[in-house]
């Protein structure tokens, strides 16, 4: 934590010292690797020496990487299609509704939950991350994005690489998603993704403006080495958080950083933000393993699912208390609804008919101008479901 503290005073030094030190268009402050390695060491931090360097000159998408922690591809221009961003973005919500409906029939608390599953995992209040199925558009989308910044990849092993090693393997991807937060979302927490070797390619399916709704940068703190102290650490004063960078890149431009970056989602005020990624290692030995469980969605046991936590912690003993009565409610309209069919869907399991009665649930709440996600209004609306129904 000190350690940060140190880093985030030279970042502040850094940029009072050379304002206009720019690499890229969107990109304003530049913290030098060598300022941060010193920082990152025992012993005070090389204030005079940060600000004494010049601005250093135009830098390529490789060095800003290896610097930053991050960098813009192609000054944030499209380079991806922007009809394929704009099916990929429709994919997401497609998928989103899916995903949220399967983490509802778990018994799932689907907006004020801390949920992480196989296929989805709620990161903060109304801020999803989502794997995707192997659409046309998607592998189509993915490919691009390899292709677009594998060059900047192997110039960056390259310049790292030790004389006579052997060529490090082709850059490739081993993790894909997207992530959509919608309006009401708050800045998340400042976080690193992981460990060394591994990037992450963020392709924006909407056009994000500089200091806006975007992803936040800290520069160079990917150069820390102490991925689980950094990510607990939060930048607390005005200054510090001016040296954060959060660059403008339009639909289907590419953003690059590596996975030690401390990075956040800022708050989205009035609309929806989906951005599509790609995880790219660079040598063989690394994975993502952490980022998302084994656990499935689809199936998971009730009990399991109520007890992943609530955002809120006042509300977590209220709902999780009102939680027997909705699933009762539901238990009680599945069984009615699979009277009324009467063998309808053949051998189909009770899991089929809890489904259909939650669909109907949540289609009585949209009727009715309900939350569909409110456990309030599912209880309400399954009662009165019931109460309609003909006596058997
Ligand atoms: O929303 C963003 O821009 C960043 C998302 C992110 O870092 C995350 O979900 O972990």
């Amino acid at each position: 934590m000190r350690t940060l503290h140190a880093v985030a005073t030279v970042l502040a030094v850094c940029r009072a010292a050379s304002p206009a030190a720019a690499c890229s268009p969107g990109l304003r402050r530049v913290l030098p690797k060598a300022a941060v390695r010193a920082s990152a060491a025992s012993g005070p931090p090389p204030y005079a020496s940060v600000a004494q360097r010049a601005p250093p000159a135009r830098a390529s998408a490789a060095r800003e990487l290896d610097e930053l922690g991050f960098a813009v591809l192609r000054g944030g221009e499209s380079v991806i299609d922007r009809s394929l961003c704009a099916r990929v973005a429709l994919e997401s919500r497609e998928r989103l509704e899916l995903l949220l409906t399967a983490a509802d029939d778990a018994g799932c608390n689907v907006l004020e939950q801390q949920y992480s599953f196989a296929e989805i995992c709620h990161r903060k209040r109304l801020r999803w991350d989502m794997r995707m199925p192997a659409s046309e558009a998607w592998v189509a989308l993915c490919d691009a994005a390899l292709r677009e910044v594998a060059p900047t990849l192997r110039e960056l092993c390259a310049a790292s690489a030790r004389v006579g090693a052997p060529p490090p393997p082709p850059p490739r991807v081993v993790m894909s998603g997207v992530v959509l937060s919608r309006a009401g979302a708050d800045a998340q927490r400042f976080h690193a993704d992981g460990g060394s070797r591994l990037f992450n390619v963020f392709v924006p399916l909407v056009d994000i403006a500089a200091e806006s709704d975007g992803t936040q940068f800290w520069p160079g703190s990917h150069a820390l080495g102490v991925l689980e102290e950094a990510s607990r650490a939060q930048p607390a004063d005005a200054e510090t958080l001016r040296a954060m960078v959060s660059p403008r890149c339009a639909a289907g431009g590419l953003l690059v950083f590596d996975y030690r970056v401390l990075h956040r989602g800022l708050p989205n005020t009035s609309r929806e933000r989906a951005v599509a990624y790609i995880v790219v290692a660079t040598d063989d030995t690394h994975a993502d393993a952490h980022n998302f469980p084994a656990r499935t969605v689809y199936g998971c046991a009730a009990d399991v699912a109520e007890a992943m936590p609530l955002w809120d912690g006042a509300l977590a003993n209220s709902w999780r208390a009102q939680q027997p009565r909705v699933r009762a409610a539901i238990q009680r309209l599945s069984r009615a609804i699979a009277r009324k069919e009467d063998g309808a869907h053949g051998d189909d399991d009770a899991h089929g008919a809890w489904r259909r009665a939650k669909a109907s649930v949540r289609a009585h709440c949209d009727r009715m101008g309900r939350d569909r996600w409110s456990s309030q209004a599912q209880l309400l609306a399954a009662n009165e479901l019931l109460a309609a129904m003909p006596p058997q």
